[in-house]
């Protein structure tokens, strides 16, 4: 039913200032920015691989986004799965899930509709018709997997299979669980294991020249921790995102 990640969205403060780092540093191309004046934000869509980062900045400092930015900073705000999204709606609502769009309505990545944190272990999730089918923007980077971290993994993982209908595709020690979302995955670890934190915690991608983008980011002077085949991004340098970067 889920047929991609269609995107994981990013709350900034300012899209002109991010565009420096994931436009012009990481190199991901913009697909589209529009003004959504009935969610109080600009946005902008970037290309990675199969899925897409969304960039986000409140129009406002008293809606949902302004008040998100506020309180926690920048950082992760939510993730889309592309889908059928009336069908996919029937079903939830059929079985009681809370919702907070019960019809789809129009958004940047098409017709869009969003569930509840509460029904999803604090993530807010949001499902999207997507585009026309048409060839992907080709990206330097490939978003593969997100990664939640959740008090009780195994149980927040098996919610998200049985919302979803997501197969699961690895099994890590049987404290993490990878359930696969067209050709990447969303990766449910321990909170324990991610610094306490709860909900989205990262995301992982794959560079096609690492070496490339390790100089593109060393000229940027981007803080990276690491070896020499992966690193992580300090979200200081990505507007409060933990990327994992390999090769
Ligand atoms: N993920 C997880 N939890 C969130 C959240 C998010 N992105 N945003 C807010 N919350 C939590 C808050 O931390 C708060 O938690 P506590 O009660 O534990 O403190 C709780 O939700 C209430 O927060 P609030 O600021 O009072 O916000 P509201 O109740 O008014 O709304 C939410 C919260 C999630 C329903 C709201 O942010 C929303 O409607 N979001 C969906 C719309 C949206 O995000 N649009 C932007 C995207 C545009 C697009 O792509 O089209």
């Amino acid at each position: 039913m889920m047929r991609r990640i269609h995107h994981a969205g990013i709350v900034v403060k300012n899209l002109r200032d991010a565009y420096r780092f994931y436009r012009d540093t990481l190199g991901l191309p913009l697909v589209r920015e529009a003004e959504i004046t009935d969610q109080g934000v600009r946005a902008a869509l970037l290309a990675a691989g199969e899925t897409e980062i969304e960039l986000l900045e409140p129009l406002d400092a008293t809606n949902a986004v302004g008040r998100f930015l506020a309180k926690r900073g920048e950082g992760l705000h939510h993730f889309c799965f592309e889908t059928d999204v009336d069908r996919c709606l029937a079903s939830l609502k059929e079985r009681r899930v809370e919702l907070l769009d019960t019809t789809p309505r129009p958004g940047l990545a098409g017709r869009i509709a969003f569930l509840h944190p509460r029904a999803c272990a604090g993530v807010l999730v949001e499902l999207a018709t997507g585009d026309a089918p048409g060839a992907p923007a080709p990206s330097p980077l490939d978003l593969q997997r997100l990664v939640i971290g959740a008090r009780e993994s195994r149980k927040t993982a098996e919610l998200f299979q049985r919302l979803f209908d997501l197969p699961e595709v690895a099994i890590d020690g049987g404290s993490r669980t990878t359930l696969g979302v067209g050709r990447g995955a969303l990766l449910v670890v321990p909170a324990a294991e991610v610094g306490g934190i709860e909900g989205m915690v990262a995301l992982s991608l794959v560079a096609e020249d690492f070496a490339d983008l390790m100089a593109r980011c060393d000229r940027a002077k981007v803080k990276c921790l690491g070896g020499p085949g992966e690193v992580t991004i300090a979200p200081a340098s990505s507007h409060g995102v933990r990327l994992h970067i390999s090769r």
